[in-house]
């Protein structure tokens, strides 16, 4: 079995998705997502003129070689475009060797260990009474696990929050807008939000809260701590990620779980956090941390350490890459929840979806392969548009984290 050709197909029906299609001498093809967000051309142009010249010839079934030739082969690794790139091709060679041997995905990462994937939702408001208001229509809507995210009193942007009530999609189009934070007001309202949603739900709905990278790891600390009797699923990226060793003051101080990595693409970004157990819950998703061939080697060294997966699963990350997890979910066994915010309907014009949700879980079915698929000529008609994530300063116009 051979490749024979590849190509990028860049489309925006409501955002922005890059999608690899690889095809063999066989007849099949395979989809992988390269999509990052506000990068997109930098992972396309990656894609076509480095990386699909060398994978013409080669038998796609090679995942293991291919991985490495594209990782270890090359001298200048890691890094979000490179590794973005890895993945598609890496996820696109997997749903070929699924397609080939007539069976769904999961079938070869250890079949089915689970029948359906717990997930989490976004609510958000702009003061506490909405947020709460949003927190109760995703429980009527059967979610078991919630994100809150709450605008602030006193800071006009706070990440996760939309000030026009539509779903929240962070990029917007053209340049990076800025936005502005205040860590004092942040650390100094979120306590007692989370004190009003437990008084308000009760202890059996799961809550979880993005700190998006907005801490030092000494006010992390305070945070974990002073939110710790509301008992979150998890508190994420309270720091970035950068500093692996600032974990270390946040586990001193509080039992809050942490999720972090959103942002990572390697195991090496994980060693320290997970050899010395610094967190719960791994969030590199497959998209951007080297594919289903790498996290399948992150995911069983983080087993070892009792660390869960959780990985990232934002509206800017494509129905290939959820399809993709959600096999990758069914058959590990440390998987722990995954992030579900649903695309816009117009994304299902584009993408045909082979997944479900019910009852706060979704399922996926037994088409072989990953079991999603591209219209390609809907796709033509929701051409590229530039987007970008906004940049953040602190008050005083210091440039700071987003
Ligand atoms: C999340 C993320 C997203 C990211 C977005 C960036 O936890 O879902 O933090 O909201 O900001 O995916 O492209
Ligand atoms: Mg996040």
């Amino acid at each position: 079995m051979k490749i024979t050709d590849a190509k990028v197909i860049v489309c925006s029906p409501g955002r922005n998705f890059v999608t690899l299609k690889i095809f063999t001498d066989s007849g099949i093809y395979g989809l992988g997502d390269a999509t990052l967000n506000g990068m997109e051309k930098a992972v396309a142009v990656y894609l076509e003129n480095y990386c699909i010249p060398a994978l013409i010839g080669r038998d796609p079934r090679n995942t293991e070689d291919i991985w490495h030739y594209f990782y270890r082969g090359v001298y200048w690794k890691r890094g979000s475009v490179s590794m973005t790139a890895i993945s598609a091709i890496d996820m696109a060679l997997w749903d070929i060797k699924a397609k080939t041997l007539n069976t769904p995905l999961y079938n070869l990462l250890g079949g089915r260990s689970r029948d359906r994937i717990l997930v989490y939702c976004h609510a958000n408001g702009k003061d506490v009474e909405e947020t709460i208001e949003k927190v109760g229509s995703k429980i009527e809507k059967g979610f078991r696990a919630v994100r809150v995210q709450s605008g602030i009193p006193g800071i006009q942007h706070t990440y996760g929050v939309t000030l026009d009530n539509k779903p929240y999609e962070p990029a917007t189009r053209g340049l990076a807008h800025e936005e502005y934070w205040d860590t004092s007001k942040y650390l100094n309202f979120l306590p007692s939000l989370f004190g009003k949603v437990r008084e308000v739900f009760g202890d059996d709905i799961h809550l979880l809260h993005d700190v998006h990278h907005r801490c030092t790891p000494v006010e992390a600390a305070r945070l974990a701590k002073e939110i710790e009797p509301f008992h979150l699923f998890w508190l994420e990226d309270p720091v970035t990620g950068e500093l692996q060793e600032g974990l270390r003051l946040i586990r001193k101080h509080s039992t809050t779980p942490i999720a972090i990595g959103e942002v990572f693409n390697s195991v090496y970004d994980y060693t320290t956090l997970i050899t010395e157990q610094l967190i719960d819950y791994i969030r590199m998703p497959l998209v951007h941390g080297g594919g289903i061939t790498h996290l399948l080697k992150v995911a069983a060294m983080a087993s070892v350490y009792h660390i869960n997966t959780g990985f990232h699963g934002a509206t800017d990350l494509s129905p290939v890459n959820l399809a993709s997890a959600l096999h990758f979910n069914t058959a590990i066994n440390n998987f722990g929840i995954q992030e579900y915010m649903p695309h816009q309907e117009i994304v299902h014009d584009v993408f045909k979806i082979n997944y479900s949700f019910n009852d706060g879980y979704l399922s996926i079915d037994d088409s072989p392969g990953i079991g999603v698929d591209i219209d390609e000529k809907k796709a033509l008609k929701f051409p590229y548009e530039k987007a970008s994530l906004p940049v953040n300063r602190k008050t005083d116009g210091t440039m700071f984290y987003w």
